[in-house]
């Protein structure tokens, strides 16, 4: 089977330097907000114009947003080795898409394993369609059933993260894994250096700090991914 030679994990830490905050640093989202309050179904279910109007203020945080150094890097990265490269966020920005296509990047190489603001979801009938920029609230309703459940298209704690069989065959074949500004604190993706590992890849953190999932690594480097990772690729 051919598939991509190198998987590159990214978190939040890739877009910090872009503005956007972190979960688990000081001062990160989940410092401020309780993530059972507004990051779960069962939150959605129980307050959904809270739930909304938290994702509505990301949403336009993110939408100004600029990507940097790091995002460029990537993308040049995939440009100079189309299918070669894949790139998994947990990141539900498009700082990626948006270097990705200054650099000439193929869209198919990156992969949004929380899901991305971009789409809109029906809690109905599972429809997705592009959320545009008019914030989504409790009035908003689904072009395809009509239902008045709409949300943002993330991916909750609960939820099944997303195209998680290509991501395993991608781990189970590549020659390199890549983490780059992620904690290592949420599953399934904390756990793709091992999955990488036992498939005889070499493995490399890029991050700020040693992350939760260090010791897997057989190399880390540490340094704002606005330098690291442009070092790493040049
Ligand atoms: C920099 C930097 C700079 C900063 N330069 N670096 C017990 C054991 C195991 C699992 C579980 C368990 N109990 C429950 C679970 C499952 C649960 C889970 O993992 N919970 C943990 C808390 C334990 N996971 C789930 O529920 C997932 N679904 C699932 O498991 O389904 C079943 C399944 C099983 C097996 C296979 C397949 C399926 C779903 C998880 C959904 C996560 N959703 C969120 C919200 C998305 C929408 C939104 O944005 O609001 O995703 S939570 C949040 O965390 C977001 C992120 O993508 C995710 C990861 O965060 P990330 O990116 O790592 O950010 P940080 O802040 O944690 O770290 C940033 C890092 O950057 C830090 O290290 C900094 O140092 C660094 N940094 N500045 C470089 N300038």
């Amino acid at each position: 089977m051919t598939g991509p030679e190198i998987v590159i994990l990214t978190g939040a830490g890739v877009s910090a330097e872009s503005g956007l905050g972190t979960f688990r640093d000081l001062g990160g989202l989940w410092t401020k907000v309780r993530l059972e309050d507004v990051a779960t179904p069962e939150a959605f279910a129980r307050d959904p114009d809270m739930v909304l109007d938290f994702y509505n203020a990301r949403r336009a945080n993110a939408r100004a947003a600029e990507a940097n150094a790091a995002h460029h890097a990537l993308a040049r990265l995939q440009a100079a080795r189309p299918g070669e490269v894949l790139i998994v966020t947990q990141n539900v920005d498009d700082l990626h898409e948006r270097a990705g296509a200054l650099a000439g990047a193929d869209p198919a190489d990156l992969i949004h394993i929380h899901g991305e603001f971009a789409k809109a979801l029906c809690a109905g009938c599972d429809h997705r369609w592009p959320s545009g920029d008019a914030p989504m609230t409790t009035a908003s309703t689904c072009p395809a059933c009509g239902a008045a459940r709409v949300r943002p298209d993330v991916v909750w704690f609960g939820e099944m993260p997303y195209r998680m069989e290509e991501i395993y065959a991608a781990l189970g074949q590549c020659a390199l894994f890549v983490s780059i500004g992620t904690s290592g604190a949420v599953y399934p993706a904390a756990g793709f250096v091992a999955e990488a590992r036992a498939a005889g890849a070499d493995t490399l953190e890029l991050n700020l700090e040693p992350s939760e999932g260090a010791s897997y690594f057989r190399e880390s480097r540490h340094g704002k991914a606005t330098e690291i990772v442009p070092a790493w690729v040049e």
